[in-house]
């Protein structure tokens, strides 16, 4: 569904998308290209770009996010500098979190996101604790809590839309459910929305790889949430990428083609059905390709822009320092360093 907003901002939309989609190639890439630039595990948002953007775009800059240990993307979404992720990605100086926070952890205050949480189940307090904070200041602020569907087995959650349902607060908690079936085997709610509906919590479903039903449907929760009629739930479902099969993420087919929106022909046989059916990117491509204002070009242009400005990024993050070994601990403690 084409999103209801002008041609440049449906452009946008495409852009944020590609931007992510393109800064977490080359995040796959430092890894499979530099050993031990990045220690440890890390997570990868591709597949669920189209409810990151389409989230985002219906909040206002003073509204807040709470994301988790998938938040690139969110934070790119949110209006974030993607050289500044990626350095945080690989704990350079120049990153968000001055590279102490890291991939779990690329938090950015100045575009209203405090904290993520890379503890499943984290953002839904965090998120109730700003969300009442805005309460009781009359803020007006929105805030919103991704979290995956495996959040939905951690009592913390169970009493954060308790507690938000009880204080009718600003929250919308926004769950990606990224295996795009009702219910799971651990779970015993034959479909995940029935627990919210339990509380007295209006919910939603949604086609999280849709960018525009996303995004028409999180604007009209925002409008009713700052008028008071809050919390709200979203389940925005998305097909699995194949990339996440394995224990570490890895580009199956290389970088995405934008030409395989319209030519799938090239796409490896085993993740063809993903890419024809599961990636919300060259869905909207082949949308807005199709579209009465807009064409292959403008789609195929775009994507070259952000290409150009990802891979600046990548060089970016590379170039930058690692923070001085003798103030590691400065930033880590309340009132002390600096
Ligand atoms: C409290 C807690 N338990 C276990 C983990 C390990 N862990 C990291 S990601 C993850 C899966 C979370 O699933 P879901 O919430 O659906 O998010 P997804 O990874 O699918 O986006 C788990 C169990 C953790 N980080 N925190
Ligand atoms: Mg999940």
């Amino acid at each position: 569904m084409l999103p209801d907003m002008p041609r440049e901002q449906r452009l946008e939309l495409l852009r944020k998308m590609l931007m992510i989609r393109r800064a977490e190639e080359h995040v796959v890439r430092f890894n499979e290209e530099h050993e031990g630039l990045i220690r440890g595990h890390f997570h990868i948002y591709i597949g669920q770009e189209a409810t990151g953007v389409g989230v985002c775009a219906a909040l206002a800059p003073e509204d807040y996010v709470f994301s988790t240990h998938r938040n690139h993307g969110h934070v790119i979404a949110k209006g974030g500098d993607p050289g500044k992720v990626l350095a945080e990605v690989i704990g350079r100086e120049t990153g968000y979190c001055l590279g102490r926070g890291g991939t779990f952890h690329v938090a950015a205050p100045d575009l209203n996101m405090p904290h993520t949480s890379a503890i499943v189940g984290g953002s839904t307090a965090l998120a109730s604790g700003a969300a009442l904070a805005a309460q009781l200041q009359e803020t007006g602020a929105v805030t919103v809590a991704f979290f995956g569907d495996g959040a939905m087995d951690e009592g913390v959650f169970y009493e954060s839309l308790n507690m938000a349902k009880l204080w009718e607060l600003p929250v919308i908690f926004l769950m990606e459910n990224n295996y795009r079936r009702a219910g799971r085997v651990n779970e015993g709610a034959n479909d995940l929305a029935n627990i919210p509906r339990a509380l007295n919590v209006e919910t939603v479903t949604v086609d999280g790889g849709d960018v525009g039903q996303v995004y028409g449907t999180v604007s009209e929760l925002v409008r009713r949430t700052r008028a008071g009629e809050g919390p709200f739930f979203v389940e925005a479902s998305t097909h699995p990428w194949p990339g996440n099969d394995g224990a570490h993420p890895e580009l199956v087919a290389g970088v995405t083609d934008i030409n395989w929106a319209w030519d799938p022909s090239p796409v490896p046989e085993k993740v063809r059905a993903w890419y024809a059916e599961g990636d919300g990117i060259l869905a909207y491509a082949r949308e807005l390709a199709d579209s009465e204002d807009c064409d292959r070009d403008a789609v195929v242009r775009a994507d070259e822009e952000v290409r150009r400005e990802a891979g600046a990024a990548a060089e970016f993050a590379l170039t930058s320092p690692l923070p001085a070994a003798e103030e590691a601990v400065k930033y880590a403690y309340a009132g002390r360093g600096d």
